[in-house]
Formats: C-alpha cells, sequence, structure tokens
C-alpha cells in the first residue's frame, strides 16, 4: 500500500486528528448585509420565490429561486469589486489553487471586546509573525475579534452609532502591509466587510478594500467559528460561485484543523 499526504489525511480525518471546521454562518431572509449611507445604492436581504413545493407546479419536487447580492453573507470578495481590482480576477477567474492554503489567525477578540472599533495596526501584524513565524506563501490572514457571536442580531451585528458603524478591522498602515506582503493571498473576517466600520472616512476610503483588492488579493467576510482556529497549523478551504464576471460570491468555507 501507497502511502501519500492524502491517505495521510483522510486517515486524521476518520479518526479525528484532523476536524473540519464550517467557518459559514448560515444563509437565509435574516441574514445581515451591508448599510452604505445615502446616495449609494444599497444591497438587499436575500429572498426567494417558490416555484413548487411538492404541488400542482411540480409534484414530486421542491425548488426555489434566490435573489441575493454577490456580497451577502458569508462571501469572497474578487479583485473586480474595486476600482483599483478592476483589471484584476473575476470570481470565475480565481485560481483554484489560491482559494485551498495555510490560514494564520490574529487574536484581537479581547481589545475588540473592550472597544468594537479597535484597529488593527501594523505593529500586530508584526508581533504575530515574531510570535509564530513568518507568513507562509498562500496564506489566508483571518482577523479574530469574536464580532461571530452577533451574526445572528442584525442591529448589534451592523453596530451602527451616531457616527456610523462602528466594528473592528485595519487601519490605513496595516492595509498597504497586507497588500504588500508578497504571502498574503486573502484576508479574512468576522464582520459584514473586511474594512473596519469607520473607513469610509479614512484616507483613502475603505482603504483593505483599496490596497488588498488592487494588489489582486481577495476578502472574506462573515466568518464563523474563527475561536476554533489555531494561530497557525489550520488549511483553509474557499469555495465561492464560479460566477463569471461576478465581483463577489457567497462562499462555503471550511477549516481543517489538527486536534
Ligand atoms: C461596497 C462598498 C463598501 C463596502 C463593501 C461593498 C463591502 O464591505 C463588501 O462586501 O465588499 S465596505
Ligand atoms: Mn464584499
Amino acid at each position: 500500500m501507497s502511502s501519500t499526504a492524502v491517505t495521510d489525511l483522510l486517515a486524521a480525518l476518520a479518526d479525528g486528528a484532523v476536524e473540519v471546521v464550517d467557518l459559514t454562518q448560515p444563509l437565509s431572509e435574516t441574514t445581515p448585509v451591508l448599510v452604505l449611507p445615502e446616495p449609494f445604492a444599497n444591497t438587499p436581504h436575500l429572498s426567494r420565490r417558490r416555484l413548487s413545493r411538492y404541488d400542482d407546479d411540480g409534484p414530486a419536487w421542491a425548488w426555489d429561486v434566490l435573489e441575493l447580492g454577490e456580497h451577502t453573507g458569508t462571501h469572497f470578495d474578487a479583485p473586480v469589486h474595486w476600482i483599483t481590482g478592476q483589471d484584476g480576477d473575476d470570481v470565475a477567474s480565481v485560481a483554484p489553487s489560491r482559494l485551498v492554503g495555510p490560514v494564520a489567525v490574529i487574536d484581537r477578540s479581547a481589545a475588540v471586546a473592550r472597544d468594537a472599533g479597535d484597529l488593527l495596526t501594523v505593529e500586530h501584524l508584526e508581533a504575530h509573525e515574531a510570535q509564530h513565524g513568518p507568513l507562509e506563501p498562500g496564506t489566508w490572514v483571518v482577523l479574530r475579534t469574536g464580532w461571530g457571536a452577533r451574526a445572528q442580531d442584525e442591529a448589534a451585528f451592523l453596530n451602527a452609532g451616531p457616527e456610523g458603524p462602528v466594528t473592528p478591522g485595519p487601519d490605513v498602515a496595516a492595509s498597504k502591509w497586507l497588500a504588500e506582503h508578497p504571502n498574503v493571498v486573502g484576508f479574512g473576517v468576522e464582520t459584514v466587510g473586511i474594512d473596519a466600520g469607520a473607513a469610509g472616512g479614512f484616507d483613502p476610503a475603505f482603504p483593505l478594500h483599496n490596497f488588498l483588492l488592487g494588489a489582486g488579493r481577495y476578502g472574506l467576510t462573515q466568518l464563523a467559528n474563527v475561536d476554533r482556529l489555531p494561530a497557525r497549523g489550520a488549511l483553509i478551504v474557499v469555495a465561492p460561485l464560479k460566477l463569471v464576471g461576478g465581483t463577489g460570491s457567497p462562499s462555503r468555507v471550511l477549516a481543517f484543523v489538527p486536534r
């Protein structure tokens, strides 16, 4: 019998040495969606229209039609989502090898519990590399904030205050650092978007969208179960629809985590 990396992984999955963790939030009519200020267009909540339910319209089958924004729930941001990335990949053009890779988790949950608007800085990113080693090629960086606990309550999840949304995310310099790091393929968050809630007022506005998507990298939002990931050593699988011309897509996101 031959031993290979894949047969070893299958054995580890079978005996529980490696667990599959679902990083995806449930997708339904109540899934929170981003709210942009006037005069910008907003994305709708998911809705569905019934085609049949084992009835005259389809006696032995049930099926629905979906309406939803590309950027709804746990979703992928493609470079073409942002003006700076308009010559980059649409969702269907993303190389599959970039959708599977190591995941590095930066834990800001304690700071976010004290300050919901906590910003990730270059100092935090460099401290993570100093503690856990340099980011490996093809890394998805995930920002752990504890925000996923709010995902079933739209008001708490969007956390809009008088000055706009108060949610964590990277500052301008950290956004540039991530976009310029040669080994970062993508950046994932628990919040509604990859940028901080206050980022519409940063210079540039929405700096992570601006720099990261402009550099041909990807975003991932509204992740679940991030507290079940180690700082290093897990593998992430990101599965957006192969939507031709798509700027983003709801995605199933899984992690393989050593126990
Ligand atoms: C459009 C404009 C601003 C933002 C977003 C979309 C997202 O968060 C998104 O889902 O890409 S901040
Ligand atoms: Mn998006």
